[in-house]
């Protein structure tokens, strides 16, 4: 089947079609990238949004939690759950499949797992491009769910056009030590197992953090929730749906908009970037000797990397001479 074909069939609510070019997408094929740019143009219809935070959080509970929620409202749900974490947690996914499995034979939701691992330009490059099939195909909902690893929980970001940032009561030092940059991905926190000792001091401080970083229109609201009773989820959904009006508002839509695309474009270019240089037989050779004068300790990392990046316009401009 070419582009064209799998388009078309994606188009008419064909779900094999949809997961073809999702495998396609997935490897990085030349349909594959036909395929989004066919499709580019009738995205932004579906609310995208990112579920994210640190292992164990409850992130996929809540996200069963919100989907079913969803379903309730009579929305349909695309699902991209991705999995940092090593060849050995094929597991979890399991795990995560298992417990999504009533979801999944609902024919108005679609699961899909995806591995980041091994997947050099990161998440950004096939999350984006899976969450815009899941938007044409017609999906109210996308909801993306990463366990938060500093670089994947950015790059989260710049998917989902609502990203909801999870902790947990007992993360009292997680909380404090979060950084303000982190925070600014989030449009909505969340602390959930809110049925856990501390969730009101958890909600208090991440209210005062919110207070002294935010300065955008749009305020942050610190939600708790118990996933695992669908306690407070309906109140989650609301204040998405409340941040997706604030995103296609007349005041503040176009700035938002801006916001996500270039976070978007800005993620795909460090990931290609990053792609891309590896590829260059003499940024490895260089890459090699300073692997070697590093380790020996004759030079230290950061001056080994400047002096690389210094030479990369040079071996960059010459390819094909190596
Ligand atoms: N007490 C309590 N436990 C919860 C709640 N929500 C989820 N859990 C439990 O927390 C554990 C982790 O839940 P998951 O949903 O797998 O968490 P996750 O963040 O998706 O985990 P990873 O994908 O492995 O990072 C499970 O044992 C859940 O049953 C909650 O509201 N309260
Ligand atoms: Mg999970």
């Amino acid at each position: 089947m070419d582009a064209q074909e799998i388009v078309d069939s994606l188009l008419a609510g064909d779900r094999r079609a949809l997961a073809r070019a999702i495998t396609h997408v997935e490897a990085d094929t030349m349909i594959g990238r036909e395929i989004l740019r066919q499709v580019y143009p009738r995205t932004g219809r579906a609310q995208t949004i990112g579920i994210t935070g640190s292992a164990g959080t409850g992130k996929s509970t809540l996200v069963g939690a919100v989907a079913r929620e969803e379903r309730v409202r009579g929305r349909t749900v695309g699902i991209v759950a991705v999995d940092p974490s090593s060849p050995f947690s094929h597991g979890a996914i399991l795990g995560d499949r298992i417990r999504m499995q009533e979801l999944t034979s609902d024919p108005g939701v679609f699961l899909r797992s995806m591995a980041s691992r091994g997947n050099l330009g990161g998440l950004s490059e096939t999350a984006t491009g899976v969450v815009d099939l899941m938007d044409v195909f017609g999906h109210d909902v996308v909801l993306i769910e990463t366990v938060g690893a500093g670089q994947d929980e950015v790059e989260v970001a710049t998917t989902a056009q609502t990203t909801v940032l999870v902790t947990n009561p007992a993360a009292g030092d997680e909380v404090q030590s979060m950084k303000a940059g982190l925070m600014e991905i989030a449009q909505i926190m969340v602390v959930n197992k809110a049925d856990l000792a501390g969730a009101d001091t958890a909600v208090a401080q991440l209210r005062a953090l919110l207070a002294i970083a935010n300065h955008d229109a749009w305020k942050p609201p610190v939600l708790s929730t118990v996933a695992r009773a669908n306690e407070g989820v309906a109140e989650l959904v609301d204040s998405i749906d409340d941040h997706q009006e604030h995103t296609r508002s007349d005041t503040h839509g176009a700035q938002e908009r801006e916001r996500h695309v270039r976070g978007q474009i800005v993620a795909l270019v460090r990931a290609g970037l990053h792609r891309e240089v590896f590829e260059i037989d003499k940024v490895n050779s260089l890459l090699d000797e300073l692997v070697l004068e590093v380790a020996a300790r004759n030079q230290d990392p950061r001056s080994a990397a400047g002096e690389l990046l210094e030479a990369l316009p040079k071996l960059w401009a010459t390819p094909e001479e190596m």
